[in-house]
């Protein structure tokens, strides 16, 4: 008989006969009506990217597989797809540099992708597979684009709602339909307004902040100018709060909750409105610690504040003149970094403080940004860390600003002056100022003042409380071809119309050119695409401005319910069935943006009755990095693995001969330390890769990649198949029961919380337990069934051979008996001629081996054993409680 483990033959005999047979196919309609709870398991999908499937991705594709085959036997119906994000940037990129159309490149990305992964084994329903560049899939994601420019926020509701309900007032109406159309236009959830963007010359796009790094482009490391450009804009903030507050009701990684809270961060604060010196202007700050206010020596405006050119004086326009400039060129993100030394300049002016009466100075320093509160701050060096830096370089440029302690944190020490005194804590008790007297705060708390103080100024017209939040509108605009185009006309009369949805969808228009040009999308070239004559024969021209790579992917777990829908973007029934996503796993890298904005957009949805919930993935799991050996040198550089070499204990750089330390990184293809799945589904079989993605970790943890642990696992399925071929089954016996039963137990569980490494340890357990005795078929086809979720092909080969009835993956999920579940660990007695004479620690061992070690005993006692006779327990399993040894 063969016993050989031939992967390459059982896996593609298995994935012919899963794909002939749709094993996997959710049909909805049909399976509505059967029973059985429904489970919506969603892995976040793959870019095409030119590099195909990276090895991180099969570790949460595994892990979803393993659960999706678990529940399934369990009697879910369960529904996993797969898809792919397909727009965006980087294939544009590889467009740019080859001179393949991206069209093309994206369909080559495709075939790999799909090969890869169906080479794994994955149990999708392959027949609702998308790609976010198909037209009919953008075309309903023009569609949403459509229902947000139709729609505006009714803030009283707290609701999107139809724009034709915006109320319009008097006093537009009578000037008219062009401002009617203007209000509209200001009011409306996709809206273009001027903004000051990140703009990537090289890339010749806008980006987002979060794709500028240390101001440069994420993407190339290109350089990343500010520059201001009419763009369109997507009014989540608007959202903010219900993105914030719906946080709670969500089963996610407490991490990410709490960088979504960060991002949208909602601050609690009082704008205050400080008098210029000899004028009537003033300048309204935003501050969340208005108990500072004795303590403000100065004030600082954004470089873009409107307020900077008007106030500033005649000596000292030259010098702002050419800030503003400078400032001009760092990235938000620069601006704010904590460790960049603070610049500015003076603008000539002063402004009254309203609390003290101080005369104060007037600066202007791109450390307060201009999208921000009100793009001005009161600067308070002894509470303030950024404005305490200032002063450092106000003190080089030779202005002596004072250090003013308000707060103490103990109101009976000595007050420390000159020192940066962070955190809340008293008024100090010796202010000598005469409103802070009279308002009895005094020595009182930070709390105390936050309330009193902005009361004050408000019956003096000076100030209010206000909240902000940090959260941005999103910039929806990109230069770019290969995205989703923006259904919108410009007429020549002025007017931005809209395309009907019955036109839907605006296809991308075949180019040859997309390398953009200043700042215009190539599609500014598509003459005949671009120019366009209206309905009412008014002529216009298309935005050529088309939608950014993150909007494919924001609803795609919609479609996925309903993907070959030609009339609706998905049927509300099955909607209703299904949503929400169940079990949402990817990366953390997702934290913020994907899971952020696609929170939006359903909320949008949802408002406009179009989905039944309010968010779309309840439960939320990252899996862990996988990390390997990386190299690194003197200055924190990460040095790709193919430039360094061994010398004795030392690493050296190849180029710069540079001595390297060695460090575990992320696997990425930068670092030339990734592995290709395919090369271990080639060697070892997708079963070994599977189980050992599984294996080293539990799901959500960083793991170092170990080609030693690869062979382990391979070993073990090879002996297990051997097993199985050998064909030696009989009778079960107590320890095959016992074992069986433990691991069905153990399992049950671990694969219901997603503990899939542990399964795995004691799947290896109990095969070490079980070979060495006999055991049944029966038993045997339920440790197959518990191996299969983790390796499907083998498990599916062996549940074959064993004489398994249907398809291994819809036969119910084996039971356990409690009963027969307690590990074995006792003391079992050994007698010669019926006196006691020692004792032996039994856990594990067969029959054989407690026999065994008997003999060995007997023989290291000096005994020469006639005959050993076992004496079994029968209200214990029947184990061996005693041997009596006939010397
Ligand atoms: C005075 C003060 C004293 C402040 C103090 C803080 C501590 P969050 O909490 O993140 O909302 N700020 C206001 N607008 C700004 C802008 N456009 N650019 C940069 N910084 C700005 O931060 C609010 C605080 O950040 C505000 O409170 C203001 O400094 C600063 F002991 O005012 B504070």
């Amino acid at each position: 008989m063969n016993t050989h483990y031939d992967h390459a033959a059982i896996e593609a005999k298995w994935q012919r006969a899963w794909e002939e047979s749709k094993v996997f196919k959710v049909d909805s309609k049909a399976d509505s009506a059967k029973k059985g709870p429904k489970f919506y398991c969603l892995d976040m999908f793959p870019y095409l990217s030119g590099a195909g499937l990276h090895i991180g991705h099969p570790v949460g594709y595994t892990g979803t597989d393993v659960y999706c085959r678990f529940m399934r036997s369990k009697g879910y119906q369960v529904l996993h797809p797969m898809g792919f994000d397909a727009f965006g940037l980087p294939t544009e990129q590889q467009a740019v540099k080859s001179g393949i159309h991206p069209a093309e490149i994206t369909k080559q990305n495709e075939e790999r992708f799909l090969e890869q992964l169906k080479r794994i084994g994955f149990s999708y329903d392959w027949d609702r597979c998308l790609k976010t560049c198909d037209e009919s899939y953008y075309r309903w994601t023009q569609w949403i684009f459509l229902k947000m420019f139709n729609s505006y926020y009714d803030k009283e509701l707290d609701k999107a709602r139809p724009i034709d309900e915006l109320t319009i007032p008097a006093q537009v109406e009578a000037q008219g339909a062009v401002a009617v159309a203007k209000f509209r236009d200001e009011h409306r959830l996709a809206y273009q307004s001027y903004a000051m963007v990140n703009y990537c010359p090289e890339l010749g796009t806008v980006l987002a902040n979060e794709e500028v790094i240390d101001g440069k482009s994420e993407r190339g490391g290109f350089d990343v100018i500010r520059k201001p450009m009419k763009q369109w804009m997507l009014r989540i903030t608007a959202y903010a709060d219900r993105l914030l507050d719906d946080l709670e009701e969500l089963d996610w990684p407490e991490a990410i909750k709490e960088q979504q809270r960060n991002w949208i961060n909602k601050s609690y604060g009082a704008n205050i409105k400080f008098r210029l010196e000899g004028s009537d202007e003033t300048i309204e700050v935003f501050t969340t610690r208005i108990d500072t206010i004795a303590g403000v020596t100065f004030l600082v405006l954004a470089p873009e504040h409107p307020l900077v050119d008007k106030i500033t004086t005649s000596d000292c326009q030259s010098a702002i003149g050419a800030y503003k400039e400078a400032s001009s060129a760092i990235s938000e993100r620069d601006r704010t970094m904590d460790n960049r030394e603070k610049t500015g300049e003076f603008t000539g002016a002063f402004a009254i403080n309203p609390i003290t009466g101080d005369l104060i100075p007037v600066f202007v320093a791109d450390y307060v940004l201009s999208n921000y509160g009100t793009g001005a701050v009161m600067g308070v060096p002894a509470h303030d860390a950024r404005d305490f830096e200032f002063i450092k370089t106000l003190k080089k440029l030779g202005h002596n600003v004072q250090i003013v302690t308000a707060i103490v944190h103990d109101l009976d020490a000595p007050v420390p002056e000159g020192e940066l005194l962070l955190g809340y804590g008293y008024l100090r008790k010796d202010l000598e100022i005469p409103v802070i007297k009279s308002l009895g705060l005094l020595g009182a708390s930070t709390a105390e003042a936050l309330e009193k103080l902005p009361a004050y100024l408000e019956t003096q017209g000076l100030g209010q409380k206000v909240i902000q939040y940090r959260l941005r509108d999103w910039l929806f605009s990109r230069q770019r071809y290969w995205g989703e185009p923006i259904p919108i006309i410009h007429r020549e009369d002025g007017i931005t119309e809209a395309l009907r949805e019955e036109d839907l969808p605006l296809t991308l228009p075949y180019i040859e050119e997309y390398q953009s040009l200043d700042g215009q999308s190539p599609l500014a070239g598509a003459n005949e695409w671009v120019n366009v004559t209206c309905s009412d024969g008014v002529r216009g021209k298309r935005e050529t401005d088309t939608m950014p790579q993150w909007a494919g992917s924001c609803w795609y777990y919609l479609r996925f319910l309903d993907p070959h829908n030609d009339g609706k973007f998905v049927d509300p029934v099955l909607e209703k069935e299904w949503m929400n996503v169940d079990l949402y796993v990817g990366g953390a890298e997702h934290a913020v943006l994907h899971l952020l904005y696609s929170r939006f957009w359903h909320k949008v949805l949802f408002d406009l009755g179009y989905v039944s919930t309010k968010e779309p993935f309840k439960k939320l799991f990252n899996q862990g990095l996988l990390v390997s050996h990386a190299f690194k040198n003197k200055t924190g550089q990460l040095i790709p693995v193919d430039l360094v070499k061994q010398d004795g204990a030392k690493y050296i750089h190849t180029e710069t001969g540079e001595e390297l330390e060695k460090i575990m990184a992320k696997m990425s293809k930068s670092l030339k330390n990734v592995v290709d799945p395919l090369h271990i589904v080639e060697q070892y079989g997708a079963d070994t890769l599977r189980m050992y993605l599984m294996f080293t970790g539990p799901l959500d943890s960083t793991r170092p990649w170990d080609d030693k642990a690869i062979v382990g696992v391979n070993r073990f399925l090879k002996r297990l198949y051997a097993f199985v071929a050998e064909d030696n089954f009989g009778e079960d016996s107590d320890t095959a029961v016992r074992e069986i039963n433990i691991l069905v137990k153990k399992c049950s569980e671990e694969y219901a919380n997603l503990r899939v490494n542990t399964s795995i340890a004691a799947l290896m357990e109990c095969f070490n337990a079980i070979s060495k005795c006999q055991i049944s078929k029966a038993s045997m086809q339920k440790f197959v069934q518990i191996l299969a979720p983790i390796a499907p092909h083998l498990a599916d080969e062996l549940w074959e051979k064993l004489g398994g009835e249907g398809w291994l993956v819809n036969a119910p999920w084996p039971e356990f008996d409690e009963s027969k579940t307690q590990s074995l660990n006792y003391e079992m007695v050994i007698q010669v001629a019926g006196k006691k004479k020692g004792a032996l620690q039994i856990t594990k061992e067969s029959d054989d081996e407690i026999m065994a070690m008997v003999s060995e005993f007997a023989s290291s006692k000096g005994y020469n054993p006639k005959q050993l006779i076992p004496v079994r327990d029968k209200g214990n399993n029947n184990r061996i409680k005693l041997v009596n040894i006939i010397a």
